[in-house]
């Protein structure tokens, strides 16, 4: 690696991420059923039709896991408490076995020395709640609100931070528009339902941690660098229209309190009665932003699609396992720009950040040079916003395991550690012994 932990500020976080359903194994400790095991037993929504229910075993293992972050030097751990596990059908009873497991496992980390870093919701929906709409049903707030009170007062003495939830744009859009993820709809009317609920949710889950005197609150967000793929003033426009609907939407109604009007424009018809009235409430003061950033993507504008008339071109750089193209700049231009335009000073973090690569494990090792390098590039273009101006905090690597990569079954492989999903042994990477030499720097 071309940097060491010396070059950052002090007190900046390194650390790694995962997310519940995709790491635990869902089938273990009274878990209830959620939208991802209906989605994946259906054919044609993943590959393999595989799903969360072994995962990496993550339930039974996290201590040697955990081990292997604290091996490496690393200063905190980004998790995610499941909402099925912890309530299995989403509202009512709490099942004690899952609210007993995140208390070991944060006290866990806690004797490792890493700081605990909480999402609330990284994407496992309760079947039951699924079952009245989920995401488009009004009150998935308040249902969310009562989840996120339960949990935080069980752990919220000793985590450090807590996110309301991942990425919002993949629990709106990708899922009830492109019906790319759990639920799988493809409809407009969901998606705007969808869009707005997600954030009044964000907004209940901080007020009921405010009164329940959780500290240092934020939301992860993700962020497509989104750019014309040529020069015709419809690619430029279509460019800006999935900034919108991707990026402004979701930091501008949280940081301003007002939703994007060229993005108004395609959804409005479809809004949910009195939303206008909800913005006040999520755009309320936060602690800290989350930042996932992966990608760029190239789009023209095809007026043989209706709203939003977008469509994909292949960009010229080398690409991921995911085929997503390799952009450090595109880091460096989010935490600068959203410094500027959003939050000012406020803390920011790389929430998530890392690639897929067809790993193998060949004499006990696994060398994979172009993860290195993607670190690395992505790991200086922090830098460099940090020295532009920008508060950012700490970097999770996503993710540290090798997992369920959602849609894509267990064929992607993001970790710094492999794992075999037929022994579940891991074996680290020389990305995370890279790494782990790094951050001794
Ligand atoms: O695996 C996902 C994660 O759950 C959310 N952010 C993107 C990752 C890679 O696709």
């Amino acid at each position: 690696m071309e940097f060491k932990r010396s070059d950052f500020p002090e007190g900046f976080i390194f650390g790694a991420a995962t997310a519940a359903y995709q790491i635990e194994g869902h089938k273990f400790g009274g878990a209830g059923p959620t939208h991802w095991d209906t989605f994946a037993a259906t054919p044609g929504n993943v590959v393999r039709q595989e799903d969360g229910a072994l995962a990496c075993d993550h339930y039974h293992r996290y201590a040697e896991d955990l081990d292997l972050l604290q091996a490496a030097g690393m200063d905190g751990y980004r998790f995610s408490t499941s909402w099925a596990r912890v309530m299995p059908e989403g509202r009512g009873a709490v099942n004690e076995e899952g609210l007993d497991y995140y208390d070991r496992l944060v006290d866990a980390m806690l004797e490792r020395g890493l700081q605990p870093f909480q999402t609330l919701y990284h994407w496992e929906m309760p079947a039951a709640l699924s079952d009245l709409g989920g995401w488009t049903n009004r009150d998935v707030a308040s249902w969310f609100g009562d989840f996120t009170d339960v949990i935080t007062r069980r752990l919220g003495d000793r985590v450090q931070a807590t996110a309301t939830i991942n990425e919002p744009w993949c629990v709106a859009f990708l899922s009830h528009f492109l019906g790319i993820h759990a639920p799988g709809h493809r409809d407009i009317r969901d998606t705007a339902r969808a869009m707005h609920h997600v954030l009044l949710a964000h907004a209940e889950a901080m007020e009921r941690m405010r009164a329940n005197g959780t500290k240092n609150l934020g939301v992860v967000l993700n962020f497509d660098r989104a750019v014309p793929a040529n020069d015709t003033p419809g690619a430029a426009q279509a460019a800006t229209l999935q900034d919108g609907i991707f990026n402004r939407w979701y930091i501008e109604a949280i940081t301003k309190g007002t939703y994007p009007a060229d993005v108004l424009e395609g959804l409005l018809q479809y809004m949910p009665k009195g939303w206008e009235e909800d913005l006040t409430r999520i755009n309320q003061p936060m602690d800290w932003l989350g930042v996932n950033y992966y990608t760029r993507n190239h789009y023209e504008r095809d007026d043989n699609i209706s709203w939003p008339h977008l469509k994909l071109a292949e960009g010229p750089l080398p690409k991921t396992q995911m085929g997503w193209e390799i952009y450090p700049e595109g880091l460096h231009y989010f935490l600068t720009r959203l410094a500027k335009d959003y939050v000012g000073d406020m803390p920011i973090y790389v929430t998530e950040n890392g690639m897929a690569w067809g790993d193998t494990v060949e004499n006990g090792a696994v060398f994979d040079p172009e993860r290195m390098a993607y670190v690395n590039d992505h790991m200086l273009a922090t830098k460099r916003a940090i020295e532009d101006g920008a508060n950012v905090k700490g970097f999770f690597y996503w993710s540290l395991l090798d997992n369920y990569e959602w849609a894509e079954g267990y064929e992607k492989r993001f970790g710094m550690v492999h794992v075999d999903f037929e022994t579940l042994k891991r074996t680290p990477k020389a990305t995370y012994h890279a790494l782990a030499n790094a951050l001794k720097g």
